[in-house]
């Protein structure tokens, strides 16, 4: 095995055949945890002889890090969190001595895209970024995207790679890119225009953009489901592509399959998490690109298949700045593949359920645990749902309550009182907790072009009494 591999130039498969690389995609698992485990040898060595942060990270483990034998030995090294990489950028500014290459050597540099704290920069060599274009497009072929699609990529060309990582895989494929954007003002409305003329074959954004996008194509006039020619989306960056009432949604909306992916910036090849055109719900993973472990989020320890728990990851392949056991603070339910309704043939573990969000989005309420993604899940499978809603958890007194701000469609069916109700009685079912809910018209809740930011935890700011 070489490592790290040479990127193929511009080899595809034939166009008859469901896989980039049938032998990689659907070998046994055991056959993969030792090409894996090869690869994560070379990894760890590689990191810990190149970068002085690693070797100080790794000073007490009691596993020698240039030559890790077994999976065993690897779950001996310390969790890398967000908060490392941030303390050493901002020790050793600005790439931190994470980087393994020479700065000169950098090709890309890309960072954070939130909009509070200091972002984390990563700078991306030239071999790395062939590679990301590599295996993103053989994610992509599994997904159905071929040489003849054209592709429109709706997601901001800012430090975001979600739009970078996209077009590097589409263009690697060799469809026909058309790197649209998003994010200014007036771009929904001409974006409406341009797909309309254009006919793309399949659109990239966030979920709650191709909601936006919908209702905006709507308004001037448009019917999405017939006047676009979409067969597919995909999607990464937020839940909702894996929330069941959301997919079926922007499925019916437009006429397509939707499909989920993305683990996170910092792990870029971020489709290592990808749905393909055969599962109906969450995502592959694919862990001989980059490797995955779920691990317990209070103990911190690796779970077998069927548990909840945290993803954390470990990239396989990247000389310019590895992450290794990177923690995502992401949480999910993780199947090994032949327990997943999926009949594609491939042999990588599956989030039937997708990643349901953070763990810190979770919002404990009156001791229940509660995801936003479960609320949008029963709001969007009402009838006279208006597409936008906002969470807000307040205390009065002792007891926390949440309220829900919820639009009612135009042209609903029901009056604002009775929907009201609905709204109520759906979401006690799901959740156990009764919320208050403030009606309000379809269209006063401001759409994102980006990642949706719906949940206002107000708890903190309460007094205690
Ligand atoms: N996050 C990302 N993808 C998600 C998904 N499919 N389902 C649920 N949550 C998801 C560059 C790619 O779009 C990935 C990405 O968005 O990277 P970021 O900007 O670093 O954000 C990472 C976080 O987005 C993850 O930790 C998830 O919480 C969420």
């Amino acid at each position: 095995m070489s490592w790290p591999t040479i990127p193929t130039a511009d080899a595809r498969p034939d166009l008859e055949s469901p896989y980039w690389d049938e032998h990689q995609e659907t070998r046994p698992p055991e056959e993969r945890r030792e090409a894996i485990l090869e690869k994560l040898t070379e990894q760890v060595r590689y990191a810990y002889d190149n970068s002085e942060f690693y070797r100080e990270f790794y000073a007490d483990v009691d596993v020698d890090p240039r030559n890790i034998t077994s999976f065993e030995e690897f779950e001996q090294l310390p969790i890398l969190r967000s908060d490392d990489i941030k303390q050493e950028q901002k020790e050793h500014p600005p790439f931190g001595r994470l980087l393994c290459i020479d700065e000169e050597d950098i090709t890309r540099i890309y960072g954070t895209s939130g909009t509070t704290g200091r972002p984390k920069v990563f700078g991306i060599g030239e071999d790395d970024w062939e590679r990301i274009g590599e295996w993103h497009a053989q994610i992509l072929w599994s997904v159905g995207l071929r040489p003849d699609d054209r592709v429109i990529i709706t997601s901001p060309f800012i430090q975001y790679l979600g739009s970078w990582g996209a077009l590097a895989g589409v263009d690697r494929l060799g469809c026909t890119t058309f790197p649209f954007g998003a994010g200014m003002e007036g771009q929904t409305e001409q974006a409406v225009e341009w797909i309309a003329d254009l006919q793309p074959d399949a659109l990239y954004g966030t979920p709650s953009y191709a909601l936006y996008l919908g209702e905006t194509a709507q308004e001037s006039g448009y019917d999405p489901a017939d006047d676009f020619s979409f067969d597919v989306m995909f999607f990464s960056g937020e839940p909702g592509a894996s929330v069941p009432s959301t997919r079926r949604q922007i499925e019916t909306m437009f006429d397509c399959e939707v499909i989920d992916q993305g683990s996170m910036a910092e792990m870029t090849p971020w489709m290592s998490n990808s749905g393909c055109e055969h599962l109906k719900n969450g995502m592959h993973i694919w862990n001989d690109i980059v490797y995955t472990e779920l691990l317990d989020v209070e103990t911190e320890t690796p779970l077998d298949y069927g548990a909840e728990g945290v993803p954390t990851y470990t990239h396989l392949e990247r000389t310019s700045q590895p992450m290794i056991r990177y923690w995502s603070g992401d949480i999910t339910r993780w199947e090994r593949h032949d327990v997943t309704d999926c009949d594609c043939g491939r042999t990588y573990p599956t989030l039937p359920k997708g990643i349901y969000g953070r763990a810190d989005d979770m919002l404990v309420i009156r001791g229940k645990n509660v995801f936003p993604s479960q609320i949008e899940d029963q709001l969007h499978a009402l009838d006279d749902f208006g597409d936008e809603f906002r969470v807000v958890v307040e205390r009065e007194g002792t007891l926390d309550t949440l309220r829900l701000i919820v639009e009612l469609a135009d042209g609903a069916q029901t009056t604002a009182d009775e929907f009201q109700d609905v709204v109520r009685t759906a979401i006690k079912s799901e959740i156990g907790v009764t919320p208050d809910v403030n009606v309000i018209q379809q269209g006063e809740l401001e759409r994102t072009q980006f990642k949706a930011d719906r949940v206002k935890d107000e708890r903190e700011l309460a007094v205690e009494i």
